[in-house]
């Protein structure tokens, strides 16, 4: 197990568009492993292997108060999509600092295989609904400040600048 990178908006590799897991074996694990670590330390409830740069459909969750529930989504799909939108604040590892509404279907449910393999869904609401389809955004080369309007994306953008400069 190891702690890997997370990449930062607005780096380019965010916008690749992630490979489906040809064969859930050993090497995929020890990823999971490694993608959970990530999100412990960092600390979040969410990692998509796209913000460690490794371009596969790999999603890792946990929204356990004690941190030991974790969900692991390979090859996600959305089946379905409720009609009713929900908004729900955001942040992103990889947008540290910034936190905005987005608007999303409120429920939803997810086709994926687990890290035997085996194929499983799961019906979605609440902040189950926004992680998952937060990380298959990231999965799909998409970052959640994608969602907000052009002049708040830059606003970001020059903030995110800022925080850099000043951490230099
Ligand atoms: O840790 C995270 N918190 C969060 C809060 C509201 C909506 C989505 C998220 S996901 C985020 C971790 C992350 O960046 N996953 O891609
Ligand atoms: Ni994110």
């Amino acid at each position: 197990m190891a702690l890997r990178t997370i990449l930062r908006y607005p780096d380019p590799r965010l916008l690749q568009v992630a490979a489906p897991v040809e064969r859930v074996d050993d090497a995929i694990r020890e990823l999971i492993g490694d993608m959970a670590d990530t999100m412990y330390e960092a600390p979040g409830i969410g990692l998509a292997a796209t913000q460690i740069d490794v371009h596969l459909r790999i999603i890792v969750i946990d929204l356990s108060e004690k941190r030991d529930a974790l969900q692991v989504f390979i090859n996600p799909e959305i089946d379905n999509a409720g009609n009713e939108l929900a908004v729900h604040e955001e942040g992103c590892l990889s947008v540290p600092g910034i936190f905005e509404n987005v608007e999303r279907p409120g429920r939803i449910t997810v086709r994926a295989l687990d890290a035997q393999g085996q194929p499983f869904t799961r019906d979605a609401e609440g902040l189950l609904a926004v992680c998952l389809q937060h990380e298959i955004d990231h999965l799909n080369g998409r970052v959640f400040v994608q969602h907000l309007s052009r002049l708040k994306q830059s606003r970001i953008r020059a903030k995110l600048a800022k925080q850099e400069r000043d951490a230099a």
